[in-house]
C-alpha cells in the first residue's frame, strides 16, 4: 500500500514529511486534512499534523515519521551511518524542531498569519518580542550550514526540517531580512529551493 502523508500542505512539519519522502524518491499520497479532524486525531492524540499511514502503521510526530521513512524505504540515506556524523543530524533535527519552530512558526510566522487585534492588524508588540531573538538563532543556523547542509556536507532529515521555516519566515520582513543577511544561509536556501523536492512539495 502507499504511504499516505496526512496533513495540511501548510504545516511546516507537513512540508518536512513530505520533502523527505521527495528526496528518498518514495512515491506517496498527500493526505489533506487539517489538524483536530477526525482522521488526524485517530492517529496523534493531540490532533496535531503530521500524521502518517504505511502498510498497517500509522505514525505520529514529524521526527519519528522523517526516521521511519528514512529506514523503510530505498534511495539516499538521509542519516548517516557514522555515529558522530549521525549525532550531528539529531542535534539540529532536535534544536530545529523545538527552538527554531518555537521561535519562527509559533512565535512569528503564525502571528502574521493567524493572530489579529479587533481591528485587523497584526499585535505588533508580540511579533516584536519574537524579533528579538531572531539575530541569534539566524546567526546559530548561519553557523550550522557551513558545511554546506545543515550540520553536515550531505543533506540530511535535519535540512528537511529546517528549509519549511526558513521558507515560512522569509514571506514576512524580518524573516527575509534576517535570511538576507546571513550570506551563508542564504546561499544554502537559494540551492535547496532550487530542488525538485522544494517545487514539489510547495504550499
Ligand atoms: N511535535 C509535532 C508538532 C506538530 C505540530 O505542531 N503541527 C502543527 C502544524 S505545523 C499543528 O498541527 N498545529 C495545530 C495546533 O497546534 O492546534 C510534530 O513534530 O509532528
Amino acid at each position: 500500500m502507499t504511504l499516505e502523508i496526512i496533513g495540511i500542505a501548510g504545516s511546516n512539519f507537513v512540508r518536512t514529511v513530505r520533502l523527505v519522502a521527495e528526496e528518498k524518491g518514495v512515491a506517496y499520497e498527500h493526505v489533506l486534512a487539517s489538524p483536530h479532524s477526525d482522521e488526524v486525531k485517530a492517529i496523534h492524540p493531540l490532533g496535531l499534523v503530521p500524521v502518517m499511514r504505511h502498510e498497517g502503521l500509522e505514525l505520529s510526530e514529524s521526527q519519528a515519521i522523517t526516521n521511519y521513512i528514512d529506514r523503510a524505504f530505498e534511495g539516499p540515506a538521509l542519516v548517516p551511518a557514522e555515529p558522530r556524523e549521525a549525532a550531528q543530524v539529531d542535534r539540529w533535527v532536535a534544536y530545529c524542531a523545538t527552538s527554531v519552530d518555537q521561535l519562527l512558526m509559533r512565535q512569528y510566522v503564525i502571528e502574521y498569519v493567524f493572530h489579529k487585534d479587533d481591528d485587523g492588524n497584526v499585535v505588533r508588540h508580540r511579533i516584536d518580542k519574537a524579533i528579538k531573538r531572531f539575530a541569534k538563532i539566524y546567526a546559530s543556523l548561519e553557523k550550522g550550514v557551513e558545511g554546506g547542509f545543515l550540520g553536515g556536507d550531505a543533506l540530511s532529515i535535519a535540512d528537511c526540517f529546517l528549509v519549511p521555516m526558513l521558507a515560512a519566515a522569509k514571506r514576512f520582513p524580518e524573516g527575509e531580512e534576517h535570511l538576507a543577511a546571513s550570506p551563508a544561509l542564504a546561499a544554502y536556501f537559494e540551492r535547496f529551493s532550487e530542488r525538485p523536492s522544494f517545487a514539489a512539495t510547495a504550499p
